[in-house]
């Protein structure tokens, strides 16, 4: 690693509090959360940066980052993203969903939005369980993967397969940028930078909808220490879930 990449990575930025964050070891969220910040900040739009959390692990989001936060109830915050967005045009609006809540109770919103292109960024953090919730199977949960409602794991005869959101959203005409990254190491650590950057630069520059899925580590959930869980992520999961970019510009990337 160069020593640009190393400071980049232990540097505690400049758009997160000093709050000690309550993620569990090894947690996504927490790596998601400080890049986020970084990106805001380099794009210098943090003050004028207006985020959406609904429900989950990651709803205490406006503990962390230095910028206006609105809560969401479960699964609506594209919605909500929607409306701040096209009553405040000059802010930047993101939300910022797990699976559980965009992939499953707020699927119509999220679909719908992407449809109507809104000019907004949405960050899927996608760790294939609720995990606030005491780990129930997501839309995301990989066949065979054992969760606290399919502890004989997830058997798509009667429980579906797991759902795909960026090939989903890419079957779209208005989404501009769509791009799946993971957390599975260094490397997936600064493709997720670059993709945050991406996607704020869309919004910036007014282009529309834009949408960076990023597969993310749950340890507690995933039953794994956190290195385990790294290769879980690195394995299983892109295994399930390709790591790349679906569209640019407006067009949809081949694999
Ligand atoms: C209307 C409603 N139904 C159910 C819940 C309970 N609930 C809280 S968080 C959550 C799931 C969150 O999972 P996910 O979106 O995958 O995020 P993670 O915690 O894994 O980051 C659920 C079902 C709720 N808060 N509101």
């Amino acid at each position: 690693m160069n020593k640009d990449n190393k400071r980049m990575l232990y540097k505690r930025p400049e758009g997160l509090t000093d709050k000690v964050m309550h993620y569990c070891a090894g947690c996504g969220h927490s790596l998601a959360h400080k890049v986020l910040a970084e990106v805001l900040d380099e794009l210098e739009v943090r003050e004028k940066t207006v985020g959406v959390a609904p429900v989950g692990c990651a709803v205490f989001a406006y503990h962390y980052l230095k910028c206006d936060i609105s809560e969401a109830a479960h699964g609506r915050a594209a919605a909500v993203a929607t409306g701040i967005k096209r009553a405040l045009p000059d802010r930047i609006v993101f939300s910022y969903q797990g699976d559980g809540d965009l992939a499953a109770i707020g699927l119509a919103e999220t679909v719908h939005a992407a449809n109507r292109g809104e000019n907004i960024t949405v960050i899927f953090v996608n760790n294939t369980v609720y995990g606030m919730t005491g780990g129930q199977m997501a839309p995301t949960t990989l066949n065979g993967q054992h969760t606290a409602t399919c502890p004989s794991g997830r058997d798509p005869a009667g429980m579906g397969h797991p759902l795909r959101v960026c090939e989903l959203i890419n079957t779209l005409e208005a989404p501009y940028y769509i791009e799946r990254v993971a957390l599975d190491g260094v490397g997936g650590v600064l493709r997720m930078k670059k993709a945050l950057h991406k996607a704020f630069s869309v919004q910036i520059a007014g282009k529309g909808y834009s949408l960076v899925e990023i597969l993310s580590p749950c340890p507690t959930y995933f039953r794994m220490t956190a290195s385990e869980s790294l290769k879980f992520v690195n394995r299983e999961m892109r295994d399930c879930f390709p790591v790349r970019v679906f569209r640019d510009q407006g067009t949809p990337q081949n694999a």
